[in-house]
C-alpha cells in the first residue's frame, strides 16, 4: 500500500507556511493515497504548553484540516496522544537510533537556544518520535515543508537500521519525503532569511489562518522588500530573499510556478505585486478561516471526528507494533 502520514503541532498561530508547505498538500494527496493526518500533541510538549490552550489548539488544527478540505471519511484525522503506539514505538526506535545521529539535527540546535543543557530531553529525541509516527503506519510518503527534510532522512536511517539490525528485511518501508512546489520554505515577511514561524514574536512576520482581509493586506504592504524591480528570469531572484519569498508565495497561492509569475510581474516593482498578492491570499484564506470559525463553534463535532480517527489509526498501528515487539523478542502479553 502507498500510505501518507503527516502532522501539524497544536502550538497555535497556524500560518501560511504551514498551509502552503504542508496542509494544502495533504488536501491534494488524499485523493491518491490512503492518508493519515495527525495533530501531533506529543511533539508540542517538547517545549512547555499551557494545558488548557493545548486542548483548544488541538481542536484548532483539526478544524484547519477540515476547513482546508481534508475529507474525514476518506482520510484519517486524529490526535497523536490518543494512540499509544506512537510513544511505545518511539522508545524502541530510540534504542535503534544513535546519539551521533541526533547530535547532527539542526532543528534541535535552533530551538534549544544557547543553553542546550536546559532543553527538554523530549526536544532532543523529537526526531525519534517523528520516525515512530511515520513507521507505526508503515507510511510510504510524507508531505512536509523543507525544514523537516533532515528529520525525514533520519526516519529513513532508523527504518533501515531496524530492518538490518533485527534481520527484518523490508519490514519498514523507507518513507519518501514529498517536498515540492514553489513554497516548501515560506520565509518571514519581516526577514527573508528567517523561516515563517509560529513562535516569531512579530505578528507582522506571518499571515495566520485567522487573519482577516485587512490584516492580510496590511502585512503584505509592510512586508520587507528591496528597491529593485522584479526580475524577468528566476535566476534574478538569487541574493534577493524577500523578492524570492513573495514571488514563491504568489506562485503557490495561484497554483502556478515562479517563471509564470515573473512573466507577469518582471520589470515591475513590489507596489504592483503586493496588492495582487494580498488579493490572492484573501481569496484563498478567507473561506478557510470562515469555515474554521464555523467548525470551532461546535467542538463536539470535531471531537467525534478525532475519536473516530483515533480508532481507525489504532487499528492500523496496533498490528504493526505487535510485529515490532515480536521482532524485538518481547514475550507476548497473552
Ligand atoms: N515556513 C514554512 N514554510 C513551509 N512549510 C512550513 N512548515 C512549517 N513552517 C513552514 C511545515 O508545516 C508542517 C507543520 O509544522 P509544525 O507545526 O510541525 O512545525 P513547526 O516547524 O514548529 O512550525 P513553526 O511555525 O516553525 O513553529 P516554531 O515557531 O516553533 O518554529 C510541517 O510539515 C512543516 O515542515
Amino acid at each position: 500500500t502507498q500510505r501518507v502520514f503527516s502532522g501539524v503541532q497544536p502550538t497555535g498561530n497556524l500560518h501560511l507556511g504551514n498551509y502552503l508547505g504542508a496542509i494544502s498538500k495533504f488536501v491534494t494527496m488524499q485523493h491518491d493515497y490512503e492518508s493519515i493526518f495527525c495533530v501531533v500533541d506529543l511533539h508540542a510538549i517538547t517545549v512547555p504548553q499551557d494545558p488548557a490552550k493545548l486542548k483548544a489548539q488541538t481542536r484548532e488544527v483539526a478544524a484547519a484540516y477540515l476547513a482546508a478540505g481534508i475529507d474525514p471519511e476518506k482520510s484519517i484525522i486524529f490526535q497523536q496522544s490518543a494512540v499509544s503506539a506512537h510513544a511505545e514505538l518511539a522508545w524502541i526506535l530510540g534504542c535503534i537510533a544513535r546519539i551521533g545521529w541526533l547530535n547532527r539535527m539542526t532543528q534541535f540546535k535552533d530551538k534549544a537556544g544557547k543553553d542546550k543543557e536546559k532543553a527538554s530531553v523530549g526536544l532532543y529525541t523529537y526526531p525519534v518520535l517523528m520516525a515512530a509516527d511515520i513507521l507505526a503506519y508503515k507510511a510510504t510518503h510524507v508531505p512536509v515543508g523543507e525544514d523537516q527534510k533532515q528529520h525525514l532522512e533520519l526516519a529513513r536511517d532508523i527504518a533501515a537500521k531496524f530492518n538490518n539490525d533485527m534481520n527484518a528485511e523490508n519490514f519498514f518501508p523507507l518513507p519518501e519525503p514529498m517536498i515540492q512546489g514553489p513554497a516548501t520554505r515560506v520565509m518571514s515577511l519581516r526577514d527573508g532569511t528567517a523561516k515563517m514561524s509560529k513562535s516569531d514574536p512579530s505578528d507582522l512576520s506571518r499571515i495566520t489562518f485567522t487573519d482577516d482581509a485587512d490584516a492580510i493586506a496590511k502585512k503584505f504592504k509592510k512586508a520587507k522588500s528591496d528597491p529593485d524591480p522584479l526580475p524577468t528570469e528566476k535566476e534574478g531572484l538569487e541574493g534577493r530573499p524577500e523578492a524570492k519569498n513573495l514571488v514563491g508565495i504568489y506562485a503557490a497561492l495561484a497554483g502556478t510556478d515562479v517563471e509564470t509569475v515573473l512573466s507577469e510581474f518582471g520589470g515591475q516593482g513590489f507596489g504592483a505585486l503586493k496588492p495582487k498578492l494580498a488579493e490572492l491570499a484573501v481569496e484563498k484564506l478567507s473561506p478557510l478561516s470562515a469555515e474554521m470559525r464555523r467548525l470551532m463553534d461546535d467542538p463536539s463535532h470535531i471531537d467525534s471526528i478525532l475519536t473516530n480517527g483515533a480508532e481507525r489509526a489504532e487499528a492500523i498501528a496496533a498490528p504493526i507494533l505487535k510485529d515490532v515487539k515480536d521482532i524485538m523478542g518481547f514475550r507476548p502479553r497473552g
